[in-house]
């Protein structure tokens, strides 16, 4: 069998466009905007020969893909590595890379812990944080926004909700880049990523056991379904991993994200200040446009077809949520940023079984950040370039001075 990146490498099928690029070179990474439109022009479906696969950028074949845990399963791994295959750099996790009936018992578990009751009490905690953080920035004048706010915000609320006892900013964040680095091939993003695993993972693995949480957190909560034998107490400290894994480096990426989209368009901010109401509009708005997971994959578990487009079994597709949620087909002007747009059907949050199961908890974060701003902060001015940050799964800033207006 000839593999690549830990997948079967494999010949396209007659009438399955061909595209000699790299979805992960560092040019494409950092323009995707061009990446995607010639993506979803060039067909539904199209064949990568760079990393044999299949890549997928428009919102309707997208959207059937990820809804289809049937015929297109995360247990293969949700990047370019195989499971069935390769060894996968981790002990994979439990609710993300497996399929029911697996999925459906851990899923059960974390839905639990953070479902909308059980969140609901860290609002107010939330809400004094934002308050904190942004008063200091409008008096310190100019600051750098990536460290500053969209970092320190969640590594300051995150953390103790889940009950951590023990928090690392550096490692909680690069933790965050590194999972999502590893989902793309061995290039130099992945590599670079990589050598911070010896530091960081017995780090994170010591972090999620039980005695290095408190008894009133979300992690407390996975520990309790231990005690009640819903999930073994080594899975318990799995699932308590998956809080670290996605929980952080994703709501960095939203904050950053939003501030990047208000920033470069005040006249939306005008409309947030006239209508805090709209701060989680507004969020779904970023989410819709910034996309902060780009990519996930799913492998084809058996000889199929999309769009009347035949797929064969062991075929990785990129699914590119961030195209499909740039896509004409089916959002009116995709390229403008409005906070009342409410792009119900987005796909930031995946879809189907694994949709995002931390939703809500994202969701009251950016609230907390959002509603702030609009209250406390007159105009938000860049003070120096925004820089991205290449990641083979996310699109992040790296940095970006800024400067908040007080009212
Ligand atoms: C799943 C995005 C925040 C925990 C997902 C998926 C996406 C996503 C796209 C689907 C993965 C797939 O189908 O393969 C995001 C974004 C976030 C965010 C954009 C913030 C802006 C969070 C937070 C947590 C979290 C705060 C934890 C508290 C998870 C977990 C899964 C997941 C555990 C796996 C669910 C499953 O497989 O059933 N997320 N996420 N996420 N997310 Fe989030
Ligand atoms: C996990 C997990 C869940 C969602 C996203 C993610 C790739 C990891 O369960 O470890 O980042």
């Amino acid at each position: 069998m000839n593999m690549i990146e830990g997948h079967m490498a494999f010949q396209p099928a007659a009438g399955i466009p061909v595209w000699d690029i790299d979805p992960y070179a560092e040019s494409v990474l950092l323009n995707s905007g061009d990446y995607y439109a010639e993506l979803r022009a060039r067909g539904p479906l199209v064949y990568i020969p760079k990393w044999s696969v299949l890549a997928s950028g428009r919102y309707e074949e997208t959207r059937e893909i990820f809804s289809d845990h049937n015929r297109f399963v995360s247990s293969r791994g949700v990047g370019l590595n195989d499971f069935k295959y390769g060894k996968p750099w981790r002990p994979p996790s439990i609710i993300l890379e497996v399929d029911p009936p697996d999925h459906t018992k851990t899923r059960k578990v974390m839905a639990r812990a953070l479902s909308p009751k059980a969140i609901a009490g860290l609002k107010e905690d939330f809400r004094r944080a934002a308050e904190r953080i942004i008063d200091q920035l409008i008096e310190q004048g100019s600051f750098e926004a990536v460290a500053e706010l969209a970092e320190a915000f969640p590594v300051a609320v995150f953390p103790k909700a889940v009950g951590m006892i023990d928090s690392d900013r550096r490692r909680l964040v690069d933790y965050g880049a590194m999972v999502f680095n590893a989902l793309g091939p061995d290039n130099k993003f992945r590599l670079a990523a990589m050598a911070q695993a010896s530091d960081i993972v017995p780090w994170i693995t010591a972090a999620c056991a039980r005695d290095r949480l408190t008894k009133d957190g979300l992690g407390a909560l996975i520990y309790g379904a231990a005690d009640d034998g819903e999930v073994t107490e080594d899975e318990a400290a799995m699932l308590v991993r998956s809080f670290l894994s996605a929980g952080v480096d994703t709501t960095v990426t939203g904050i950053g994200s939003a501030l990047w989209c208000l920033a470069s368009n005040p006249q939306e901010f005008e409309r947030l200040k006239a209508d805090p109401s709209l701060a989680r509009p507004c969020f779904e708005e970023v989410l819709r446009f910034t996309s902060p997971v780009h990519t996930f994959t799913r492998t084809a578990n058996q000889d199929t077809e999309v769009a009347g487009l035949p797929i064969a079994e062991g075929t990785k597709i990129l699914c590119a949520l961030a195209s499909a949620n740039l896509d004409p087909a089916k959002w009116g002007d995709p390229e403008v940023f409005r906070i009342d747009r409410k792009p119900v059907g987005h796909m930031a949050f995946g879809a189907g079984i694994h949709g995002c199961v931390g939703q809500n908890l994202a969701r009251l974060e950016l609230e907390a950040v959002l509603s702030v701003l609009a209250e406390r902060v007159d105009h938000i001015e860049f003070a120096g370039e925004a820089v991205w940050r290449p990641n083979n799964a996310i699109r992040a800033l790296d940095h970006m001075q800024l400067r908040f207006i007080a009212k």
